[in-house]
């Protein structure tokens, strides 16, 4: 296929390219006004939000879509990290993959810990014919169980009550960034109060809708070569134009774990952000090395770009301890202090 005529160089689009050719997802203006009512909500009630991103965007390969590349992310790092901002008192607006973990209900996810296995049926009636009527029948958890459940489900109720999460899903990468930007322009009204935990894994490339086969690829013809273009590097703009104040987090996940922190630095004086939480794949739940700006840690200077001026720290947990213990309590009390710097709370 060849490249687009719009991209910047050979199959590089700039942001503006991007969304002056790619359509918006359909359900995009509903999808803000809401989150434009929870932002305002919660500036008045004087609260910090947290955009968190989560799970992986896919790549979708034709326009009645059968087949799709998909980027690796199951969404525990951003449901678990959703709920320790909200236990620190943050309005989080979680935004994740459709389908992929959500917080509270991550616990009992039907492939881990399927609720169905904790559940008893206890009825006197089931018990002499082996059928269970719905009036006579009663649910209970496993004892082992029921200590967690009430951790879980108290939380999650508290949650509901106060409305201090929002949800917002995306499939694809296009839906993503639409609705990244989206938010991010909502979200700029809260000046330095906002965070973005940009957890998600998002693809670094993309098929043009204009070269999108309209029906199923069709097999018989030999192999099958796809070009894709770049997804524009949407930190710039992030960062640049959509929000000026927010305090910006991102992620890097790589295998080669000796190149993290050069390629956490490099992002970081590409993009002038606050904080890149670099992680292995096969590590991420133990352990992760914040990079940071100094400038960061203190309100008034201005560093970013400079090469010699950041600063790196491992956050690690002992993997015996795990899922006792989370390495997201650890990193969410972190950020809220950085934060709290960011803002002058000191
Ligand atoms: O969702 P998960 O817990 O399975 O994985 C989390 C993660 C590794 C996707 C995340 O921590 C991360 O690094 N996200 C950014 C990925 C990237 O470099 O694009």
């Amino acid at each position: 296929m060849a490249s687009s005529t719009q991209a910047d160089g050979e199959g590089t689009f700039s942001a503006e390219q991007y969304f002056a050719t790619q359509p918006p997802p359909p359900t995009l203006e509903q999808d803000i006004r809401r989150v434009r009512e929870f932002a305002q909500q919660h500036v008045k009630e004087g609260r910090r939000v947290v955009l968190v991103t989560s799970g992986g965007t896919t790549v979708p390969l034709e326009l009645n879509v059968v087949r799709f590349l998909d980027n690796f992310s199951a969404g525990t790092r951003g449901a678990t990290s959703a709920e320790y901002f909200l236990n620190a008192g943050y309005a989080v607006i979680f935004m994740h993959r459709q389908f992929s973990l959500q917080p509270f209900s991550r616990h009992y996810s039907h492939s881990t810990h399927p609720f169905l296995d904790f559940l008893e049926l206890d009825s006197a009636e089931t018990e002499y014919s082996g059928e269970a009527s719905s009036d006579a029948t009663r649910i209970s958890a496993k004892p082992s169980e029921r200590k967690q459940l009430i951790e879980v489900l108290t939380a999650y109720k508290e949650v509901h009550k106060a409305g201090t999460l929002h949800t917002l899903t995306f499939v694809t990468v296009n839906d993503y960034l639409w609705l990244l930007r989206a938010v991010a322009q909502e979200l700029s009204m809260l000046g330095r109060s906002s965070m973005y935990y940009l957890a998600a894994a998002v693809s670094d490339f993309f098929l043009p809708r204009q070269r999108m086969s309209e029906h199923k690829i069709q097999s018989g013809k030999g192999s099958l070569h796809i070009e894709m273009d770049q997804v524009p590097k949407i930190l710039k703009p992030l960062v640049n134009e959509w929000t000026r104040e927010g305090f910006v987090v991102s992620f890097k996940l790589e295998t080669d774990a000796s190149i993290l922190i050069p390629k956490a630095r490099a992002a970081l004086a590409r993009y002038g952000h606050q904080v890149v939480i670099g992680n292995d794949l096969h590590t991420r739940k133990y352990q992760v090395v914040f990079v940071s700006p100094i400038s960061s840690h203190k309100r008034s200077a201005s560093l970013a770009g400079n090469e010699e001026a950041y600063v790196e720290s491992w956050l690690k947990i002992d993997p015996s301890t795990y899922p006792q213990k989370e390495i997201e309590e650890d990193i969410v009390e972190e950020l809220v202090r950085l934060h709290d710097t960011w803002i002058g709370v000191e």
